[in-house]
C-alpha cells in the first residue's frame, strides 16, 4: 500500500511541505487544473507540476482526475476528437512517470452534497447529504453550485446539457462508456498506465440523470467491458458506502482479490435512516463503515496499489476547501497507517 494525499496545486492552502510531514506519506494525487475539460495537457505543465512535487520529496504517480468530456458520455459525433485527446493525455502522463489515472463517468455533476459545513456534535464541520434537502434542490434554477461541479456551465448551458441527456438512459450510457474504454484501454496497456474509474457519488441516479458505476453488479459489468488489469477501479468506500445496498468490505475483498483495485479512497460515512448520510471521522465507530475490516480485506489480498484518506471534516478551526483540509485527513492517514502497520506486524 502506498499512502498518498490529494493536493490541489499551488493555490491549495494545504502546502506540500505539510503533507510531507505526515509519517509514511509517499506522494500526492493531483492534476493540471488550468486546461479546459477535453483538451490535451501541455507537457511542460505536467513536468513543472512533477518538479514542484519532487522538490518537496514527494511522488506524483497518481493523477486525479483526467476528466472525461461530456460529449464522450453523451456519445456525440464529436467524441472521437476528445477521445484522441484523452489518449494523448495518457501517453504524456505515462512519460512523466504516472502509474494510475483516476476518472469518473458521472453525467454533468460530480459528487453531490446538500451542505458542506454541517456542524456535528463535536463542533467539527462536515459534508452531509440529506434526502429531504436534495429533493428540494433544482440544479436548473441557476443558484446551485458545489465544489467538484463544473462551474463553467451557465444556467442556459446547464439546461442544454440536461436536454441532451433526455435520450441517454443507463443502457446508452453503458454503450458510451464501452466505446470509450475500447479506445483508451489499449493505449493505457501499451504505456503501462492503470485506469481507475471512480464510483458515482452518491451511487444512484440524481436529478433524472443516469448513473451506472454504483453497485456490485454494475462494477462486475464494468470490469468485463474490457477484461484487462488496466481497466480497474478507484474504490471509494464513502461513495459506495453511502448507500445501504453496498457491502463495502465484501466488495473491497472481491475486487482486491481480482487485482482490479488500483487506487483506494478511504473515508467513513454515517448512514441515517432515510438514505441520508453525514461524512464522519475515519475512525470506525464514528461512521457506518468498519475501516479495520476494509484494511484487512486489502491486506489479505496483498494490496500494493495507492491509497489516500478521502474527505475529512474541518477541525481545530481550519478553513479551506470543504472536505480537503489538512488536519482531519492527516488524522485519517495516521489511523489507516496504524491499522496497516499492525496488520503487517501481526502477519509475521
Ligand atoms: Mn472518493
Amino acid at each position: 500500500m502506498k499512502l498518498t494525499f490529494r493536493w490541489y496545486g499551488d493555490s491549495d492552502p494545504v502546502k506540500l511541505q505539510y503533507i510531507r510531514q505526515i509519517p509514511s506519506m509517499t506522494g500526492v494525487v493531483t492534476a493540471v487544473y488550468t486546461v479546459p475539460v477535453g483538451e490535451v495537457w501541455p507537457k511542460d505543465d505536467i513536468e513543472n507540476l512533477k518538479k514542484t512535487i519532487h522538490d518537496r520529496g514527494l511522488e506524483m504517480e497518481v493523477i486525479e482526475s483526467v476528466p472525461v468530456h461530456e460529449d464522450i458520455k453523451l456519445g456525440l459525433q464529436t467524441r472521437d476528437k476528445y477521445i484522441e485527446n484523452y489518449k494523448q493525455n495518457i501517453l504524456n502522463l505515462a512519460e512523466s512517470g504516472v502509474k494510475v489515472i483516476c476518472y469518473n463517468f458521472m453525467p454533468v455533476f460530480d459528487w453531490t452534497r446538500t451542505q458542506l459545513d454541517k456542524v456535528l456534535a463535536d463542533g467539527s464541520t462536515a459534508l452531509v447529504y440529506y434526502m429531504e434537502d436534495l429533493l428540494k434542490m433544482d440544479p436548473l434554477n441557476g443558484e446551485l453550485s458545489l465544489p467538484g461541479w463544473d462551474s463553467s456551465y451557465t444556467k442556459e448551458g446547464l439546461r442544454e446539457v440536461f436536454a441532451k441527456y433526455k435520450n441517454v438512459d443507463e443502457e446508452v450510457l453503458w454503450k458510451n462508456l464501452e466505446y470509450f474504454l475500447k479506445e483508451i484501454i489499449p493505449v493505457a496497456e501499451n504505456c503501462g498506465v492503470k485506469m481507475a474509474i471512480h464510483p458515482d457519488d452518491p451511487p444512484y441516479n440524481i436529478f433524472g440523470l443516469p448513473r451506472i458505476i454504483t453497485n456490485e453488479q454494475n462494477l462486475d459489468r464494468f470490469l468485463k467491458l474490457v477484461d484487462s488489469e488496466y481497466n480497474g477501479l478507484t474504490f471509494c468506500t464513502g461513495s459506495l458506502g453511502c448507500a445501504s445496498f453496498n457491502d463495502v468490505v465484501k466488495m473491497v475483498d472481491k475486487y482486491a482479490s481480482l487485482g482490479r483495485i488500483h487506487f483506494m479512497h478511504v473515508r467513513n460515512v454515517k448512514l441515517l435512516s432515510d438514505g441520508s448520510f453525514e461524512e464522519s471521522a475515519h475512525y470506525s465507530s464514528c461512521g457506518s463503515i468498519d475501516i479495520v475490516k476494509v484494511m484487512e480485506a486489502l491486506h489479505k489480498n496483498n494490496f500494493t496499489g495507492y491509497l489516500r484518506p478521502d474527505h475529512g471534516r474541518m477541525i481545530w478551526g481550519e478553513t479551506g476547501r470543504p472536505g480537503y483540509g489538512l488536519y482531519d485527513r492527516a488524522l485519517g492517514a495516521m489511523y489507516i497507517s496504524g491499522i496497516w502497520e499492525t496488520l503487517n506486524k501481526s502477519k509475521k
